[in-house]
């Protein structure tokens, strides 16, 4: 027996939406997976999660597909432009993931200067116990911490970063009226850092704006901390400059291939690595949920979105 609706389908969803965010669209618009629905005809609304793709291949699969709910702030999985040229509307999950991710952000800058995990590593392996010592970290009071993107996140975690007693610094293609110093590019950012902070968006825009050039202006004693996406950095330059002592470390929360993170990585003591968890706190999804809901209610009701991107 097909699991279809018996009214109209208006709503699907796409990708790897969460399995509450699942239930909640679900129950509110009996909307069916993609894989489920047996007539694309009337589905007007394709909620997205997970970082799926939505591209001309998905958007051709729902012909009257007008609008992309995306669960994320980050919206670099969804072609906006294809959509642009059909007349479907994006949006997203700005604000309400800013300060979990923020959090995030300044949780990596402080263990990859304070080797937290490396430290949690030690006492486990028995290390402390057989009388060896750690080595001393770095202190956050003073290090320069350069922001690359001093968007919503990056401001949230450069005021948290600031109470710590960090200098923040920062590159946005346009200066903003802050009283951070502002440098022209990611490699004179770079090189003004202790660490580098990357909280820019992902897509063809950013793709590998953190390369080995911003990578050596880092130097020896630098670490590069990523939260925004993997595609920013080019991990290949990433591996070969910790390899080879070019910088000190990352802490790193996403990567060019998740969920595989290269084996390079995953042996190394000087990186911190988490599974792309920035939001992952139940307030914070179940916030970025409502939103969603919000959206394609507006959507559904008047054909607006609550938060659009663009
Ligand atoms: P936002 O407010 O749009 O901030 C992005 C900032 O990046 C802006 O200040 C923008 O300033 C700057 N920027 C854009 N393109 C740039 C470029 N080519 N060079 C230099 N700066 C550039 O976005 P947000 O809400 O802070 O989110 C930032 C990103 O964080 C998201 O897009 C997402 O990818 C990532 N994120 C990750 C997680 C996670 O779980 N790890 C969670 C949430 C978000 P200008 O336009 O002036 O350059
Ligand atoms: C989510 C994110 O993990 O909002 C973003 O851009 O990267 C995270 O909050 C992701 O979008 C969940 O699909």
């Amino acid at each position: 027996m097909s699991s279809q609706p018996q009214h109209p389908v208006r709503v699907v969803q796409l990708g790897g939406l969460m399995p509450f965010v699942r239930s909640w669209v679900a129950e509110r618009y009996a909307a069916p997976a993609l894989a489920d629905l047996d007539d694309p005809a009337g589905v007007e609304v394709a909620v997205v999660g997970g970082g799926a793709a939505v591209g001309a291949a998905e958007m051709d699969a729902l012909p009257d597909l007008r609008a992309v709910v995306n669960f994320g702030v980050g919206y670099d999985n969804v072609d906006v432009a294809e959509a642009a040229r059909r007349g479907i509307v994006v949006s997203n999950t700005p604000d309400v993931l800013t300060d979990a991710v923020a959090d995030l952000a300044v949780l990596l800058v402080l263990d990859v200067l304070r080797r937290a995990s490396a430290a949690d590593r030690f006492v486990r392996s028995g290390a402390w116990a057989r009388g060896e010592r750690m080595p001393l970290a770095r202190d956050v009071r003073g290090a320069v911490v350069g922001v690359l993107g001093l968007g919503r996140i990056g401001s949230a975690a450069a005021a948290r970063l600031e109470a710590f007693g960090a200098e923040v610094h920062y590159h946005s293609r346009r200066p903003r009226d802050v009283a951070w110093t502002h440098h022209v590019s990611p490699v004179d950012l770079a090189r003004a850092s202790d660490v580098l902070l990357v909280l820019v968006p992902g897509g063809d825009g950013t793709r590998h704006l953190v390369d080995a050039e911003v990578l050596d202006a880092l130097g020896a004693d630098g670490f590069l901390v990523n939260v925004a996406r993997g595609s920013v950095v080019d991990e290949d330059a990433l591996v070969a400059a910790l390899e080879d002592g070019r910088i000190a470390g990352a802490g790193l929360d996403v990567f060019a291939d998740e969920p595989h993170v290269p084996a390079a990585l995953l042996r190394r003591d000087d990186v911190v690595l988490l599974p792309h968890v920035g939001s992952a706190t139940t307030g914070t999804r179940e916030a970025m949920g409502r939103l969603v809901l919000d959206n394609v209610d507006a959507f559904l009701e008047r054909g607006e979105l609550v938060t659009p991107v663009g």
